[in-house]
């Protein structure tokens, strides 16, 4: 899954995509280097970042999607929270509703189910604005485990059938660099939740802790941490840096393969 931020925020991306043709150029490119998906976001969720306004979002983000659609048959995710923005995103051809907020939010559950795309329902401890301010958990691994287990049972009463959930344990959303590291190395047990696990870790701050590197420069570690993903069971893993990613969930997956892997 290739990240295409279209918010004015370049927190992540060294570069923002504002300009639709711009945000197009890059999902293309990000298709062109192996991309399965495309995940739009035009809604800030980095630390400390304050709901977006509904017109802006949909400004930012229907346009690109309508785009897409148009010049590519890669799948179309599109990262938000908001009931209004999923359905403008599906009828823009928009496949997959990516939302940190699990579909929490009024009318989101249902908005989604009435869309039939496919959802990922993430974890997240808190809002954004405040959700880095010392987060603490009893038991990281077994908090996470249990609200997405609800979310599952929730998204499949409101009418999404498993088949088109996926899971999302939510690193950096409200944890510290030993939470995601936690998380990580217990990834395997968000396996007994038997839904596609997403993994999403491309540049994020807990590998300042882990490297020095600031932002821009974190895409040897990132490309670590999405192996090590895969090797715990991630099916999913959405990077900035699409080409390099690839590579190592190759190689992730033909280590898990192991003997039935035939060399192509
Ligand atoms: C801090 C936290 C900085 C998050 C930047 C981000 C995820 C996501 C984002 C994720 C899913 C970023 C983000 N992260 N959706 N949206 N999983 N499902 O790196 O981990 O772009 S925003």
């Amino acid at each position: 899954m290739g990240v295409l931020n279209v918010t004015g925020d370049s927190f992540s991306d060294g570069g923002r995509f504002e300009r639709p043709d711009d945000a197009l150029r890059q999902a293309l490119r990000m298709a062109d280097e192996g991309a399965s998906i495309i995940d739009i976001g035009g809604e800030s969720t980095r630390p400390g970042a304050r709901p977006a306004d509904l017109a802006l979002e949909l400004n930012r983000v229907v346009p690109v999607i309508a785009a897409l659609r148009r010049e590519s048959a890669v799948f179309i995710s599109v990262d938000t929270s908001k009931p209004e923005v999923m359905r403008a995103a599906v009828d823009a051809g928009a496949d997959i509703i990516n939302d940190v907020r699990a579909l929490q939010g009024p009318g989101a559950l249902a908005a989604a189910a009435l869309t039939g795309a496919g959802v990922c329902l993430m974890h997240m401890k808190g809002e954004p604005r405040t959700m880095q301010d010392s987060p603490s958990y009893d038991d990281v691994v077994g908090e996470v485990s249990t609200f997405l287990r609800g979310r599952i049972a929730a998204a499949q009463q409101a009418g999404i059938p498993a088949p088109r959930i996926a899971i999302d344990p939510g690193f950096g959303f409200g944890k510290t660099a030993s939470h995601n590291l936690e998380l990580l190395r217990e990834l395997p047990r968000l396996q007994d939740l038997a839904r596609p696990i997403l993994a999403g870790l491309s540049r994020k701050s807990m590998l300042a802790k882990l490297t020095g590197r600031a932002v821009g420069d974190r895409m040897a570690g990132s490309v670590a941490l999405a192996a090590i993903a895969v090797i715990n069971g991630a099916r999913i893993v959405r990077a900035h840096d699409v080409a390099a990613t690839l590579d190592a969930v190759r190689v992730a997956a033909a280590v898990i393969q192991g003997e039935e892997f035939d060399g192509t």
